[in-house]
């Protein structure tokens, strides 16, 4: 062999080498509370996530390249939120983003991802005004609380036969805007809102929230807002001898909501509004059987998270891109098979179809849907 020969093998095959040895992977950040009271809201998005990314790579990743989760802590601070979504753009080079959960960080998080072009999917955050402002890369596998609240005003109005509800919410965004969804329809259906109050989140003593309730004869409490405050609240609803109807909505699926509560004996005749439940569905059976193989229960968002992640997946597959435009169109465009079903989106980057069920929580500390 002339050493010129030999020397254009042995470039080839340390090209070749080379280009195996440093395959690029595909960074996906996974943001969310995985700090401070809603941790366990964080775990549920991280979670889908990583189960995934696991089983994208275990068949090959995407076009050949695996999947890397970047996980960015945003504790459901705005301004951590903000800090994180810049560092996933701007230092790791994220080339999507799943999350964030509570809708007052998502929004502003998502005017940087919007800003950068990249596909932002978050699978929890419900409040409408982040698909309303025209951002093209930024969608949800989850609905919306103006669908969320009409549903709980429903089953308390007609099912619940509520005449005289208290409606207690957090003041932040999702908490304070579903309540708000939830009274509008309660008015139209000619309901009496008895209370209308924000209690501050990260507080524990609603003892005198709960005497006020009491003496309006409230026959109903529906409560906007997250678990760490339901539960104490509930609670103290209980200890002072309230019994009847406590309602929420999806910031209370969690099996912690229990915990916070005081045990699975506090959350009788307590209801909540919350999407389908994919665990339910043949399409998720063996995602659920892998993670509770593992000892994880699949409840809340956890595979609206998977959801998340498989439908960046495939629009990257399918665009052979990583760009967020191109991969944003393609899923405006697209039906994408997922663990919850097939998923479709609309111009704004809501699901075609989100429908909210009520469920009830039971004394084992579970909920399922009311027939
Ligand atoms: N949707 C449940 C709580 C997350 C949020 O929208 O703030």
């Amino acid at each position: 062999m002339s050493k010129l020969i030999r020397n254009v093998f042995i470039a080839g095959i340390s090209s070749l080498l080379c280009h195996i040895c440093v395959a690029d992977t595909i960074k996906i950040g996974v943001a969310g509370p995985f700090s401070g009271p809603y941790a366990s809201f964080g775990d549920q998005l991280w979670r889908g996530a990583t189960q995934a990314a696991a089983d994208i790579n275990e068949k090959g990743g995407i076009n050949g390249n695996k999947i890397e989760l970047i996980n960015a802590d945003d504790a459901c601070e705005p301004k951590q939120a903000v800090a994180v979504a810049n560092r996933l753009v701007n230092k790791d080079n994220v080339a999507a983003v799943i999350g964030h959960f509570c809708s007052s960080s998502t929004i502003p998080a998502s005017n940087v991802y919007a800003d950068a072009q990249i596909v932002m999917i978050t699978p929890a955050s419900t409040n409408p005004a982040l698909t309303e402002r025209g951002f093209n890369t930024i969608f949800r596998t989850c609905g919306r609380d103006d669908q969320q609240g009409v549903i709980a005003a429903q089953f308390i109005s007609d099912s619940l036969k509520a005449k005289n509800i208290a409606i207690i919410h957090d003041k932040d965004t999702y908490g304070k805007g579903l309540a708000d969804a939830t009274k509008k329809t309660l008015e139209k259906l000619g309901a009496k809102i008895v209370l209308y109050e924000g209690l501050t989140r990260g507080e524990k003593d609603f003892n005198a929230l709960v005497s006020r309730i009491k003496q309006l004869n409230a026959d109903a409490v529906y409560f906007g807002g997250l678990h760490p405050e339901a539960g104490p609240l509930l609670r103290q609803l209980r200890e002072q001898g309230y019994q009847g109807p406590f309602i929420s909505g999806d910031g209370i699926a969690s099996e912690d909501f229990v915990t916070s509560a005081g045990g699975a004996n506090i959350v009788k005749n307590v209801y909540m509004t919350f999407g389908s439940d994919p665990r339910n569905i043949p399409d998720a059976q063996k995602v659920v059987k892998e993670l509770e193989s593992k000892h994880i229960e699949p409840e809340g968002y956890t595979l609206y998270s998977y959801a998340a992640l498989q439908s960046i997946a495939d629009a990257m597959r399918e665009t052979h891109s990583q760009d967020g435009k191109k991969m944003a169109d393609w899923l405006h465009q697209h039906k994408v098979p997922t663990v919850m079903g097939e998923r479709e989106w609309d111009e704004k980057g809501d699901l075609k179809n989100a429908p909210y069920i009520i469920y009830k929580w039971d004394t084992d500390g579970k909920y399922t849907p009311v027939k």
